[in-house]
């Protein structure tokens, strides 16, 4: 059984999800994802652990229930970001090899020719209804069955998808409910996307597996962020530094006597994380002076979980997160493939523990290049201070960007662009900026005269949205090495 359906059995009565819908009790969570189950299993499906099946739903109540029945019929979930255009669909779809989407009827106009085009079977939520009144047993699930593919971008130019077993979320989610306390009695909210760990494993997982509630937004609005914290529905919070910095300026806009309503009432939460890209010091100070907290930053990737945190009792030094989470090991390596013992010395951050993914999938090549021995290299260059606090200074490679929390190959995009037309040479990079941490800017040479937002619309149709350059400059031609290699460097102060 999935340890997170095992888990719900201890907290039967207890509210699991709320959704613009309704509330949802773990008891109803499990009925509907075992009736899904049983409808799923009433297509005939060979149970292989090495199967997965899409889906497409909105974050709500219906999102976790088909996840939970897709885990009970022992394929893996592989879920696709409600924002993602047609074409990041096919391409997952067709490099996850699933032969089942199960989308909600706002995606059946999309989803029906892609999947008729790929040969898939197309199910819509509402009709998941089993055919047979009788409840055949439902397969065994293994912790080592793969649990989830999630698709990330790297310094490949599309996106990996990256394999995690259900003992390695098991894994994640125990480290953060061990070093954050997260008990049933918390309330959260959830305003992620969730087609990534920090929305899907930190917010849904861990609240489901505490026992405690978790309420879904459709999408992220800062005044219903702020609504909740007013009327006190939430105990803990988490999000990007973008979010933050969003929910600060809606607090500026308030009058003085609702800001000073707002701070007292945000002072009750007990915990408010950050994570998945820098968080500012500016932002920091801003939110301990609007809300007394100093947010607990913490580090992390898709194919590890959680690494580094900062405390959630004592002194979270601002610039750094912290020190490695219970069960992680981490260590730093220099350049030439030396253990760095030495504080204040930059090299890569190597991580090795149960929580580290399994593959990328159907990438052997991929996943060997990004090991030594069994400590996975993270790509991501950090110092150690004498208290062994952790400070991380930025990434080994200059094409991975972080914009809002979402990271994005430079090379992905590059790679679709020039697929048009009017596109002869590209580069693209990420500028540091206040509200998303880098903003993706391209410089390009054209072969015909093309408008910004023609480019952009176009590439609206082909790149999920937060991969869409906002900074476009045509030039005569790109700064090239003697190699004839792009400097990014050079195109940055172009751009
Ligand atoms: C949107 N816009 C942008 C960007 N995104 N402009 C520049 N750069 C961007 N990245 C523009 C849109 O074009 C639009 O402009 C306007 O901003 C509002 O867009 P919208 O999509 O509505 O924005 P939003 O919904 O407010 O999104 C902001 C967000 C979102 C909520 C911060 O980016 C988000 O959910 N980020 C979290 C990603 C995440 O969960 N990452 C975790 C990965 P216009 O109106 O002019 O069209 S997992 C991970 O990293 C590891 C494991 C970890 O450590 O957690
Ligand atoms: P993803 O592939 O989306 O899982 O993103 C993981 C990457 O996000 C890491 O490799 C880091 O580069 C970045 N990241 C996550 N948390 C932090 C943080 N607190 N500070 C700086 N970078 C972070």
């Amino acid at each position: 059984m999935n340890f997170l359906i095992r888990q719900a059995l201890s907290h039967l009565s207890r509210r699991a999800i709320t959704d613009p819908k309704g509330s949802y009790s773990y008891q109803t969570l499990l009925n509907t994802s075992q009736e899904y189950a049983q409808c799923l299993m009433a297509l005939g499906l060979k149970n292989t652990p090495e199967k997965g099946m899409a889906f497409w739903l909105e974050p709500d109540f219906q999102y976790v229930a088909v996840q939970w029945a897709i885990w009970q019929t022992r394929s893996f979930a592989v879920p696709i970001a409600v924002s993602h255009p047609a074409a990041e669909v096919e391409y997952i779809l067709t490099d996850s090899q699933v032969e089942i989407l199960i989308c909600s009827s706002s995606f059946e106009n999309i989803a029906r020719p892609l999947t008729e085009k790929l040969g898939i079977k197309l199910l819509i939520v509402n009709q998941l209804q089993s055919p047979f009144s009788q409840k055949n047993p439902l397969p065994v699930l293994h912790p080592s069955d793969p649990a989830l593919l999630i698709y990330t971008s790297g310094t490949t130019n599309r996106p990996k998808g990256v394999l995690t077993t259900h003992a390695h979320l098991e894994s994640q989610i125990r480290t953060l409910g061990e070093a954050w306390e997260w008990k049933a009695e918390d309330r959260t909210l959830n305003i992620l996307p969730l087609h990534h760990v920090h929305g899907i494993v930190n917010v849904l997982g861990c609240a489901l597996f505490a026992g405690a509630s978790c309420e879904m937004l459709p999408k992220f609005e800062a005044k219903t962020v702020w609504d909740n914290i007013l009327e006190e529905r939430i105990t803990l919070f988490m999000a990007v530094p973008t979010v933050y910095t969003r929910l600060i300026e809606f607090w500026e806009q308030q009058s003085p006597e609702k800001q000073e309503l707002m701070s007292e009432k945000c002072q009750k939460l007990r915990l408010m994380v950050s994570g998945s890209a820098a968080l500012p010091e500016t932002v920091l100070r801003r939110w301990q002076e609007i809300s007394g907290h100093i947010l607990l930053e913490r580090y992390g990737m898709t194919e590890t979980g959680m690494i580094l945190s900062n405390p959630l009792y004592g002194n979270r030094k601002v610039g750094f997160v912290g020190k490695p989470l219970p069960n992680v090991q981490v260590r730093l390596v220099d350049e030439a493939g030396q253990i760095i013992i030495e504080m204040e010395k930059a090299g890569e951050i190597q991580v090795r523990s149960p929580s580290v993914f399994r593959e990328y999938w159907r990438k052997p090549e991929e996943t060997a290049k990004s090991f030594v021995e069994n400590w996975f290299l993270t790509g991501d260059v950090a110092e150690r201070d004498a208290d062994g606090d952790y400070r991380i200074l930025g990434r080994k490679s200059s094409d991975i960007i972080k914009t809002g929390g979402y990271k994005v190959s430079a090379l992905e995009i590059e790679s679709v662009l020039l697929q048009h037309f009017a596109i002869a040479e590209c580069a693209v990079v990420g500028l540091a900026d206040e509200m998303w941490g880098e903003r993706i800017a391209v410089a390009f040479v054209p072969k015909q005269e093309i408008s910004t937002e023609d480019l952009r619309n176009w590439l609206k149709t082909q790149l999920a949205h937060y991969k869409i350059p906002t900074i476009y400059v045509s030039v005569l031609e790109l700064p090239r090495n003697v190699m004839g290699k792009v400097i990014k460097a050079k195109v940055k102060e172009l751009v």
